[in-house]
Order: C-alpha cells, then structure tokens, then sequence
C-alpha cells in the first residue's frame, strides 16, 4: 500500500501533476478511466463530479498511502462535500494547482481544501512553471520512501 492518488474536478490539473512530478513534459491527455502507473493512479474529473462515482473512488483509495485532492486556483467552485476526505485511511493532503494563473485565487482555494478534513498539509503548486514542485516531491518522498 505505497501508492499515490490524486482526485479533483475535471481539468484541475491532475494529470498535469503527476506529469510535472515525473518530470514529464507536454500536454496531459484527458483521463478517461482509472490510470496506474508505477505507484501512481490517476483519476478522471468525472469520479469526484459525479457521487455515483464514490464508491469506486473510495475503494480504490483503500490501495493508496497518500491521497492528493486537488483544487484549481482559478475557479471558485468546489466540488468536494465537507468532511470528504475524512473518510480515506491513508494520510490526505491539498494541491492549490495552477498558481502561475494571473486570476488564481490562492486563499479561496484554501479554504474549499480546509473544509475537507485533511490529515496533512496543503501545498500550493504550479504544474507549468514548476513552483511548489520539489517541495511537494520532498513531502512524497518521506511520506512514501521513495525517491521521486
Ligand atoms: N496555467 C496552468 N494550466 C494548467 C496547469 N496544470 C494544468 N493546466 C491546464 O489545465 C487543463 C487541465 O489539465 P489536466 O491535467 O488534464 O486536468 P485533469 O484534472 O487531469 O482533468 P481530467 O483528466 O479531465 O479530470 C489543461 O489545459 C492543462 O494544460 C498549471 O499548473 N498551470
Ligand atoms: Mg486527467
């Protein structure tokens, strides 16, 4: 159980993520179903938009360590019901994505993740330009003994 999962809206930047802690470059495909690779899964926007689709986040959870959710700092929509991430066994952190956007809006986006439940930090990041990166790839690292 030393996986990494990520969940969020659709287009919050999941993808581009796990692309940016891969070191991986270009343009993220949209996810269709539930991606595994190596320790990471990836999952569609449409899992957390859609509460039909809970139990399948929920049990797929259940293989993951660290659980990401992710929250878009452009929108000011949250899609997450409070207390959502109290439910996860494994340790639960927030990812403010896109920072580098000029309409981000970083404190509101922390206060959608601050009513989640989290067990962890949350980390403010830009998938683009790299910010926030290397310290989220340390906190991963310790948290899952890897060496990303
Ligand atoms: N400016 C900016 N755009 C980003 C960033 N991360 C992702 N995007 C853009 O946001 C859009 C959605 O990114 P994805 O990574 O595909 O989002 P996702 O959450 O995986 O979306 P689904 O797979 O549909 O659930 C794409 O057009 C990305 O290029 C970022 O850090 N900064
Ligand atoms: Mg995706």
């Amino acid at each position: 159980m030393k996986k990494l999962m990520v969940i969020g809206a659709i287009d919050s930047g999941k993808t581009s993520l796990l692309m940016a802690l891969n070191g991986q470059t270009g343009v993220p495909l949209k996810t269709q179903t539930l991606q595994y690779s190596s320790f990471m899964i990836d999952t569609p926007g449409e899992y957390m938009e859609n509460p039909r689709m809970y139990t399948a986040i929920m049990s797929t959870a259940q293989e993951a360590k660290l659980i990401l959710f992710t929250q878009d700092a452009s929108s000011e929509k949250s899609i997450f019901p409070p207390g959502f991430a109290r439910s996860f066994p494994g340790i639960t952190i927030g990812i403010v994505t896109k920072i580098d956007l000029t309409n981000s809006k970083i404190e509101k986006s922390l206060n959608i993740l601050n009513k989640l439940g989290l067990k962890g930090p949350i980390f403010e990041v830009s998938s683009f330009t790299g910010e926030g990166i290397e310290n989220l790839k340390s906190y991963i690292n310790n948290a899952l003994n890897k060496s990303l």
